[in-house]
């Protein structure tokens, strides 16, 4: 009796495993083990792409290759919104926000306001390796930087003094303020809180911010699934000095977790942080979500509130999926976005149809 049992368990154990291998394994060389690692950025920002991919061939690390890959885009000033010299603030002056997340550990390092400064997103970088914190803003943030050995250089050019000057002389238009006086929609401040608020609308956000925002947001998923993210931006053109966006908070310029995926968002960072949408999508891709629809799904929940606004989202899982989506609006109706992978011979630009 207890013989005739072992040999059905045996039976059991050469029939059925097997073909439950079968079923569980992926077959040798299926596409999401070959499709690792996987970089993917904002915008067709190919220089920062080559850099991120370079650095990884060479056997560097995912964060060293985000750090670096934004890094170039500071460098390249990409289309004047990422690094020095781009989006004068109300006084004329550039302020840098950026962030990096390790979604081993889910430690990060971000600085936001951050002045005289070019390399943001290396001083993020030095805020997980040198300090318990995770957020430094505004001269604090530049004395931060300065100790852990950066230079101070002044972030204005030629051409950002000429947005400044522009601006002065279309009487500070657009801008950001609402229900002050005297009225922001007609002349320059200073401006203060009226006797009695006649409350306004908030404007069409749609116009200024096609032009005026182009954030670099990478998220790469190494060979063994690590998973990294990084920001960097000089945020939005006239802001008013002290304006923090999305790209240096945690969750809403970027997120990445190793157990479930990444992803970066660039846009109206006002809008955006309010939801979370880098947060929200990882969390979809968590529960089984295909990137592309995680992305969809947190630029919806946004179309709701603000439907004219402008964003788009990269999303990328463990497998090495990924997608991006983008809220259509005139002037926007397609997101471009860098790819590179061993399925791609170079680093590649996609293209997604805004939703
Ligand atoms: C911000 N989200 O500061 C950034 C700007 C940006 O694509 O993305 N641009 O609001």
């Amino acid at each position: 009796m207890a013989a005739g049992r072992r040999g059905g368990l045996a039976a059991v154990v050469v029939l059925v495993v097997p073909l439950l291998l079968l079923v569980v394994l992926p077959p040798p060389g299926a596409a999401s083990a070959a499709a690792l690692p996987v970089v993917i950025n904002t915008w067709a920002f190919r220089t920062a792409a080559e850099t991120a991919w370079r650095v990884l061939e060479s056997g560097g690390s995912e964060l060293d290759a985000v750090e670096r890959g934004c890094g170039q885009c500071e460098i390249d000033q990409c289309d004047g919104s990422v690094g020095y010299g781009g989006s004068p603030d109300e006084s004329g002056e550039t302020t840098l926000d950026a962030m990096i997340m390790d979604g081993n550990t889910m430690e990060v390092g971000a600085v936001a306001d951050l002045r005289r400064v070019k390399n943001a997103i290396g001083v993020a970088r030095k805020v997980i390796e040198y300090t318990k914190h995770t957020l430094l803003v505004g001269e604090s943030a530049s004395l931060f930087a300065v100790r852990m050995g950066f230079p101070y250089e002044d972030l204005t050019t030629q051409k950002s003094l000429s947005l400044y000057s522009e601006w002065l002389n279309q009487s500070c238009q657009p801008n950001y303020w609402k229900n002050v006086v005297p009225d922001s929609s007609k002349s320059c401040g200073p401006y203060k809180r009226p006797g009695k608020v006649t409350y306004k609308e908030e404007q069409t956000l749609s116009q200024r911010s096609v032009q005026n925002h182009d954030t670099i947001g990478m998220v790469i998923i190494g060979v063994s699934g690590t998973v990294v993210s990084g920001t960097s931006t000089n945020g939005a053109v006239h802001k008013i000095p002290g304006r923090v966006g999305d790209s240096p908070i945690a969750g809403a310029g970027s997120y990445a977790d190793s157990t479930a995926g990444g992803a970066a968002a660039t846009g109206d960072g006002d809008i955006m942080m309010r939801f979370l949408p880098s947060y929200q999508a990882v969390e979809y891709m968590r529960m089984g979500t295909d990137p592309t629809v995680a992305c969809q799904k947190v630029i919806s929940r946004i179309q709701k509130y603000a439907p004219k606004f402008f964003g788009a989202v990269i999303c990328a899982n463990t497998t090495g999926s990924y997608g991006a989506a983008c809220n259509k609006i005139p002037g926007f109706t397609q997101f471009h976005f860098m790819v590179s992978s061993p399925l791609l011979s170079q680093p590649t630009e996609q293209v997604v149809d805004c939703i």
